[in-house]
């Protein structure tokens, strides 16, 4: 199978909103389907699962991780893993995935994980900060697949004002600088608007580093 090359010259320029870089329309047709495919093979090897918080709550977005750190949650609280709730590693960060790190932020760190959250029609992510990490120098790259989101963006403040945005297949944010310690969130899904995934559903895959 042929490999996928991103070269981030002949693509969309991104807009900025609050620090945040919206790619849109990075990721052509062809591309999202083969980062689907690539998906459905770490799906098979470390199931998607439900975190439940240490509130006891269950959330309504399910999860799985490739790479060398996962994001999981049990009742001792949320933080990384090297493996999946059952005990086994992670599978590897697909390359379809992983250049699209290299094509954007050359400079950077490479990725140590690879989140990706499963949204069905009535999932949601409430408002949160992402500070598990060691180093916040380091950016966060999202990519969206399937229905769209509207993801809610505030400030590194709780309160004050949001604004919103609607994520869509093939989009690639990149949060660094101002961006990285904002409140963010999913607070509805479009159902029906992606014809990528046969049965509807969207999914948001984010890169970081973590150490
Ligand atoms: C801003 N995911 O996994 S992606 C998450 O669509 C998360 O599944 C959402 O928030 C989703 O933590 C939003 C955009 C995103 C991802 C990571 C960030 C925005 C971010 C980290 C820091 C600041
Ligand atoms: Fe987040």
């Amino acid at each position: 199978m042929t490999e996928i090359e991103y070269n981030a010259n002949n693509r969309p320029d991104p807009q900025e909103i609050r620090g945040f870089l919206h790619y849109a329309s990075w990721l052509t047709p062809d591309e999202q389907a083969r980062i689907l495919a690539d998906l459905r093979e770490i799906v098979a090897r470390a199931p998607l699962f439900s975190p439940v918080l240490s509130s006891g709550k269950v959330m309504s977005v399910r999860m799985t991780s490739a790479g060398r750190f996962g994001w999981i949650a049990d009742r001792n609280g949320y933080r990384y893993s090297p493996v999946h709730p059952s005990g086994t590693p992670w599978p590897e960060i697909p390359a379809s995935i992983q250049k699209i790190w290299e094509a954007i932020l050359p400079e950077a760190r490479p990725p140590e994980s690879c989140l990706i959250n499963f949204y069905s029609e009535n999932a949601k992510m409430g408002l949160h900060q992402d500070r598990d990490e060691a180093d916040f120098s380091q950016p966060v790259l999202s990519i969206s697949l399937g229905d769209d989101g509207r993801f809610r963006i505030g400030s590194s403040t709780r309160g004050g004002s949001t604004q919103s945005l609607w994520l869509r297949s093939g989009d690639v944010m990149v949060m660094g600088d101002e961006a990285r310690l904002c409140y963010h969130g999913i607070d509805k899904i479009a159902a029906g608007t992606s014809p990528l995934m046969r049965n509807g559903g969207r999914v948001n895959i984010t890169l970081r580093v973590v150490t």
